[in-house]
Order: C-alpha cells, then structure tokens, then sequence
C-alpha cells in the first residue's frame, strides 16, 4: 500500500494549547507522525512516496481566498504590529495556534492528500476490472488534520479540509463520492461544506457528547438537494469493538452500499481508543483491524486521510491495524 508523506507537515508544532481553561502541551504534535510512520515502516507493505506540489487550486476548491490569504499572512501581521485586532478573525476555539510554520505545514498536509487522491484516481482509471483486485487502498499520512475546518474556520486543530479538498478531485467525471469519517470526533467541518450538496454522502461515527458540541445530532440530514446525504451516528462513550462495529456494518448496509459510490474516503482517527486522551471510546487495538475488514467489505477505491488519535504509544498499530485489516 502506498502511504503520502512529507516532513514538512512535521514544521507546525505549536507549544501550548488551552483546553477547559487549562494551558497544556499541544496535542496534535509532530510526535504524532512519527509514531505512526515508525510502525509503517518496519512493515513490509507499505511503500513511502513523496506529495508532488499540485498548487492553490485544489484547496480554492473549498476554501475562499481571503481565508487563504489569512493563514498565509496572519503570523507576519502578528509579528508586524505587534498584536493585531484580526488575529482571530477566522478562527473558532483555542487550538488553532497559527505559527510561522503554519501555513506551510497546512499547505503540505493538502498537498499529501491531494497528491494520494490523483494516484488513487490514475490507479483506478488505468485499470481494468481485473486489476481492482486486490482493491485499491492509498494512505494520506498528513497533519495538521482537516475534518473541523470549515470553508472559511479554522478549529479543532484543522486549518484545511482535507477530506473535503480530495473528495473535490474524486468528483470530477461525474464520480460519486462517500466520506466515512471514522474520528472519534464529529467532522463538522466536512458536514457543513457539503450539507446542500447530494454528493459526497457524508458519514460520521462520533462519540457524543464532547468536541464540537454543537453538532452531530442524528437530526442533521442535509438540506436541499443534499437532503439524505448526511448521516451522523453518535455514539455512548462505553461503546466497544462488537457495538461500534455493529454499528458501521448496519451503516454500511442501510447507506453507503445503497449509495453506489465510486470512491471512499476514510476520515480515518484512531481518538476511539480505549485510552485517548482527548477521545476514547472503549476500541481496542484489534478492534480497529476488524474495522479496516469491514471497511474493505464496502469494494470501492479507498483514500484513507489521517485525522485525529492522541495515545502516542499505540497511534502506530492503531492507524496500521485499520490499513492492514483493508489489505488482507
Ligand atoms: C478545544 C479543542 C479540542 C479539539 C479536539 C478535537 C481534535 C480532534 N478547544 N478532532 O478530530 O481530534
Ligand atoms: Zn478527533
């Protein structure tokens, strides 16, 4: 399996966070990462391949230059003025540190899911039917992650949405696109982007109550045309492997398989963890294997997009028992 990775999505690494009025060690780090590309790399399977530099465009797909332009220019203005009244203008909570690394960071991490989604797309357009077997899976192992980013917000550690920018490109041909976001987190960003919109089908599994609090709700179905084509799933903290897994395959039964989409997209968190610091539901190492089964059982082309997952000590066989229960 092919994994897109750059270094330069390491660069962002804010110092400080603040969560529930508490000034703490920045959550989303580069640490983050590194756990998970040392567990990939002493795997046979996965081949490290470098984003190719794709530009502005895809990433004006969803977000408006003046947000762009802000997150190019906001640090410099800082440093400038000595304090600047915009300074947070676009964003939505305290965890959205803009560094002067940022940009450059949040433009690569764009960069490694767009460059994932045009292989993706070349692979299965090069193919014949034949060759889709084994079934074509890519991973995007980027930061900083994208599901909370809104088109012109940045929050809960996103600044692009790179779920959303790839499922622009996965479009194109009349392509239809399902977005499974497996976070423990709701993506609201992803949701709002596309709720008037018929495809992508948005799909969330997410603990509930917490983090964006305000979104997530069963009752969010979409509107207009898009009305039908989000479906969120909350979930009780005490949810294990069977439940949550019950859960997806019902999901994919009732949604996603009837949907005949052409891509898949995984908003792939491993922050279900039994022992997330921020998450945590109760799914176990294993449990995220028989999640990448499932996951394979839907057949179609998958973009896996790194999102959230904060227990350094098993990112790496979380995130890599998803990729393998798909592979095999
Ligand atoms: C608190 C922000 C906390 C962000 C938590 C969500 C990060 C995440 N002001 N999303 O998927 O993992
Ligand atoms: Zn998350």
């Amino acid at each position: 399996m092919k994994v897109f990775y750059s270094n330069v999505c390491l660069k962002h690494a804010p110092k400080h966070e603040i969560i529930s009025g508490n000034l703490i060690d920045y959550l989303e780090s580069p640490s983050r990462l590194i756990k998970i590309k040392e567990y990939l790399d002493s795997l046979p399977i996965f081949d490290f391949v470098s984003p190719i530099d794709n530009g502005l465009d895809p990433i004006l797909s969803v977000h408006p230059k003046d947000y762009v332009e802000y997150l190019q220019t906001a640090y410099d203005e800082w440093v400038n003025i000595g304090g600047n009244k915009d300074a947070g203008l676009y964003c939505s909570d305290l965890s959205c540190c803009i560094t002067k690394d940022t940009w450059e960071s949040a433009y690569e991490s764009a960069q490694v899911v767009i460059s994932a989604a045009l292989e993706l797309k070349r692979f299965v357009e090069e193919s014949s039917e034949k060759e889709m077997n084994p079934l074509p899976g890519i991973f995007a192992l980027c930061r900083p992650p994208g599901h909370h980013a809104n088109s012109n917000v940045c929050s809960g550690y996103c600044f692009l949405n790179n779920a959303a920018i790839s499922t622009n490109i996965l479009k194109k041909d009349n392509k239809k696109v399902v977005i499974l976001d497996i976070d423990y987190h709701h993506g609201n960003g992803t949701q709002d982007i596309f709720y008037l919109s018929s495809n992508p089908l948005y799909v969330s599994l997410h603990g509930s109550p917490d983090y964006p609090w305000f979104t997530g709700n069963e009752s969010e179905k979409g509107e207009g045309e898009g009305e039908g084509f989000n479906v969120n799933i909350p979930l009780s903290k005490d949810t294990d492997d069977d439940e949550y897994l019950k859960k997806l395959k019902k999901v994919i039964y009732e949604n996603i398989n009837p949907y005949n989409a052409d891509y898949l997209i995984v908003s792939l968190g491993v922050d279900t963890y039994k022992d997330d610091i921020i998450g945590g539901l109760q799914i176990t190492s294993e449990g995220y294997k028989r999640m990448g089964e499932l996951i394979k059982s839907i057949n179609l082309p998958t973009l896996f997009v790194m999102e959230g997952g904060y227990h350094l000590e098993t990112i790496g066989i979380n995130v890599g028992n998803v990729l393998l229960g798909f592979n095999t």
